[in-house]
């Protein structure tokens, strides 16, 4: 199917999605959001995808919510509209790793699409922020909370209420991203990173992906005992049993997502 925002190739189990409205930085308008939403919906129940990895352009990853189609909405638009819901619904449903694939400006919604994916790979000349304060609004798909836990109260208070932006050091000394390469080895280290996902056990990967993100979700002590019931499950996979195998035979695991 063919995208007016987005390009998008699958190869060797991994969806690449590249943003693409270049004359806007990538603005995150209604219609890329959607085209954005269609592609995870069927990357997720799609068997040849094991891997989704997210990107944009060497200047910008995406520089925000697109301002110029926001700025005459009233209250009711986008309160009745329910503004970007369905749209991003389908990232937080979406089963399989996502990763970001960082360069340049990540702001706003942009940053808050790069916090929504599993990890961040950043280039080390992204720039992240949450600048929406500077246009009269709060951020509006997780910024204030999901930054909050990534970075901590005090950074990410400092983002939303100067509207700065922070460095990809910082924001990997910070913990918002997991490693920043020089910016023309992003993708390659990123789909390198994908192939290694990709192949391992693809139900040991959502088991993996599951059991991080209930920890935003739940209290520690809760949070243990579903990680130890999945770890408990596993051992009801062929896949375990290959693993340990392949382990102590001193050869490479042959996963059968099974
Ligand atoms: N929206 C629309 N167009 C944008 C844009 C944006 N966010 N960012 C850049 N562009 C456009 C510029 O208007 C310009 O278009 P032309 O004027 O050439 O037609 C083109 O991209 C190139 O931008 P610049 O000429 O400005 O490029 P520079 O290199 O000089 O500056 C910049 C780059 C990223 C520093 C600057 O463009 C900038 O400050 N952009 C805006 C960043 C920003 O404020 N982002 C936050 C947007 S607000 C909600 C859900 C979500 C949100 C809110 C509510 N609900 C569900 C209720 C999220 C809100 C946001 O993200």
């Amino acid at each position: 199917m063919a995208y007016e925002t987005l390009i998008v190739d699958i190869e060797n189990h991994v969806c690449l999605i590249k943003l693409n409205r270049p004359d806007a930085l990538n603005a995150l308008n209604l219609q890329l959001l959607g085209e954005l939403s269609t592609v995870i919906k069927s990357a997720n129940s799609n068997d040849k995808v094991r891997v989704i990895v997210i990107t944009g352009s060497d200047k910008a990853f995406a520089a925000g919510a697109d301002v110029k189609e926001m700025s005459e909405k009233s209250f009711v638009d986008v309160f009745v509209g329910d503004l970007f819901t369905d749209e991003t619904e389908e990232l937080l449903r979406c089963r399989k790793p996502i990763i970001a694939a960082v360069a340049g400006y990540a702001l706003g919604g942009g940053c808050e699409l790069a916090m929504m994916c599993d990890f961040i790979i950043a280039a080390d000349n992204a720039k992240f922020g949450q600048p929406e304060i500077n246009l009269g609004i709060v951020a509006g798909i997780g910024g204030t909370q999901r930054l909050t836990r990534f970075v901590g109260k005090s950074k990410a208070m400092d983002m939303h209420l100067t509207g700065r932006f922070m460095s990809a050091e910082e924001a990997e000394r910070a913990g918002l991203v997991s490693r920043v390469v020089p910016v023309k080895k992003l993708m390659e280290e990123t789909m390198s990173a994908a192939a290694k996902i990709a192949e391992k056990s693809m139900v040991t990967v959502m088991a993996v992906k599951e059991s991080v993100n209930r920890s935003y979700e739940t209290t520690l002590r809760e949070g243990v005992l579903f990680e130890r019931r999945l770890f408990h499950a596993l051992f009801a996979t062929e896949d375990q049993k290959e693993g340990m195998a392949a382990f102590m035979e001193k050869r490479e695991a042959q996963f059968r997502d099974r």
